[in-house]
C-alpha cells in the first residue's frame, strides 16, 4: 500500500526507530522530514547517507521555537514523536535533562502542533514505553501488562515519559486532536545503540569470536525483559496512525527472558557452549531502582490492528550477531 500525498516529521531520525520507521515511510509514498539536534551532530551524516531520502530540518524538543519552525516546513500530517533521553541508566545521572527532554519536550511539540492551527490536520504519535509500569502487574499475573493495567514507574526516564503519556492523552481529551500512544516494549535489532544490554552483548560476541576482545563487563543479568525486533514495532506505530481513532496501543510479544538467556543464546551463535569465562559484572552498570521484570500482553494492537511480529527471540539473537560479526569483519579496530 502506498500514498504518496502524505508527509511525515520523524523526532528521533537518528535512533534505532527513526531509521526503521524513516525506511517504512518512504516505502509507502510519504515524503520523510527528520529532525536532528546540534550544531555539529555526527549522526547527522549518518541519516544522509542511509537514508537520503529524508529532508533533515534542525532542532530540538527542548527549543520550542525551533518546533513551531519545523512543524510549519513539514507541514506534516503525521508526525512520530520518537526523541527522548532513552536510556534509562542515563536518565539516573542527568535526571534534570531528561525531564526537560523526554517529558517537557512533549508538551513543546504538541503546542507546535496546536499553535500552529494543525489541531484537526496533524496526527501526533507518542513514543510512550513499558518502563512506565516498572515490574510486575500484580492484578494480571503471568498474562503481562496492557492498556488498562496501573503505572509505577521506578527510573526518571519512567517518570518523564509518563508525563509526556498523559499529556499526550490530555491534547486528545482537550482539543480534539488525533494524538495517539504506543506502550512499546523493549525491542531491538541491528540499529540498536551499543548503549544498551542486547546491542552491547551482540557486538561483543562477535568481538570475542574474532579474537578482538576478550571480555565484556555488565551489570545485573538476572531481570527479564520482552524483547521484540524494532522493524516489526515500528509498522505498529504506523498501524496507530491509520487507525480510525486515537488511542493506546500496547505493542509486545507475549514472552519473557532474562539477559541470561540472551547471553547464552548470543554465545552460541558463535559455538561458545559457556559464556560464563567471558562476562564480568560492575555495580557501574547496575541501577539505583531496578526494573525486575517486563511482559506485555499486545492482544489490543492484534485485534484492532491486526499487527503482526515476524521476528521471534532465537531470530531476533540470530539476526544481531550476523549483523556484528559482518561489521566487526569488515573493521580493522
Ligand atoms: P534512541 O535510539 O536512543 O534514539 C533517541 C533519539 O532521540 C535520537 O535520535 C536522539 O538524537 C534524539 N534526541 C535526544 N535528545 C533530543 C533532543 N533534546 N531533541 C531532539 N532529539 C533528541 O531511541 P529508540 O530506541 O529509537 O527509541 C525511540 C523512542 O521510543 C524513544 O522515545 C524511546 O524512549 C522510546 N521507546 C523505545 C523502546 C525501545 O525498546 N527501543 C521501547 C519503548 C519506548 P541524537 O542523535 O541527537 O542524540
Ligand atoms: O538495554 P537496557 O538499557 O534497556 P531498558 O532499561 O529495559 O530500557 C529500554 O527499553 C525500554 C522499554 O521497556 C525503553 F523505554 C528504553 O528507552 C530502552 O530502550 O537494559 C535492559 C536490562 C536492564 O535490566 C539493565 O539493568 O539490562 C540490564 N543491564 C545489565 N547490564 C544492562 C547492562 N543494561 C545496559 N544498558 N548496560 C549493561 O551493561
Amino acid at each position: 500500500m502506498t500514498n504518496g500525498t502524505k508527509s511525515a516529521l520523524v523526532t528521533g531520525i537518528t535512533g534505532q526507530d527513526g531509521g526503521h520507521l524513516a525506511q517504512l515511510l518512504h516505502e509507502q509514498g510519504y515524503t520523510v522530514y527528520g529532525l536532528v539536534r546540534g550544531q555539529r551532530n555526527p549522526k547527522k551524516a549518518e541519516v544522509e547517507r542511509e537514508y537520503p531520502y529524508v529532508e533533515l530540518i534542525e532542532g530540538d524538543l527542548t527549543d520550542a521555537t525551533s518546533l513551531f519552525r519545523a512543524v510549519e516546513v513539514a507541514n506534516p500530517s503525521e508526525i512520530y514523536n520518537l526523541a527522548a533521553v532513552s536510556h534509562v541508566g542515563y536518565s539516573f545521572d542527568n535526571p534534570s535533562l531528561t525531564a526537560d527532554v523526554t517529558g517537557k519536550g512533549v508538551l513543546n511539540l504538541l503546542e507546535a502542533v496546536r499553535l500552529t492551527g494543525r489541531s484537526e490536520s496533524t496526527r501526533v504519535y507518542q513514543a510512550s514505553t513499558s518502563e512506565m509500569f516498572g515490574g510486575l502487574d500484580y492484578n494480571r499475573p503471568g498474562r503481562g501488562y496492557n492498556e488498562q493495567s496501573l503505572f509505577h514507574p521506578r527510573s526518571p526516564y519512567g517518570v518523564a515519559k509518563l508525563y509526556g503519556h498523559w499529556i499526550a492523552r490530555n491534547y486528545r481529551e482537550s482539543y480534539g486532536m488525533f494524538v495517539s500512544c504506543g506502550i512499546l516494549f523493549n525491542h531491538e535489532g541491528e540499529r540498536r545503540g551499543l548503549e544498551f544490554v542486547t546491542r552491547k552483548v551482540t557486538n561483543a560476541v562477535a568481538r570475542i569470536s574474532l579474537g578482538k576482545q576478550d571480555h565484556i563487563v555488565l551489570g545485573d543479568l538476572w531481570p527479564k525483559r520482552d524483547w521484540g525486533y524494532a522493524g516489526d514495532y515500528v509498522r505498529g506505530m504506523w498501524q496507530m496512525m491509520q487507525h480510525s481513532e486515537p488511542d493506546d496501543f500496547v505493542l509486545a510479544t507475549g514472552q519473557t527472558h532474562s539477559i541470561e538467556d540472551f547471553l547464552t543464546l548470543a554465545f552460541a551463535e558463535v559455538g561458545i557452549g559457556d559464556w560464563r569465562p567471558y562476562v564480568q559484572q560492575d555495580p557501574r552498570f547496575m541501577r539505583p531502582a531496578e526494573v525486575d521484570i517486563l511482559l506485555g500482553d499486545p492482544t489490543k494492537a492484534e485485534t484492532v490492528l491486526g499487527w503482526e511480529r515476524y521476528v521471534d527471540f532465537p531470530g531476533l539473537v540470530n539476526l544481531m550477531v550476523m549483523h556484528d560479526l559482518e561489521f566487526e569483519r569488515s573493521t580493522s579496530r
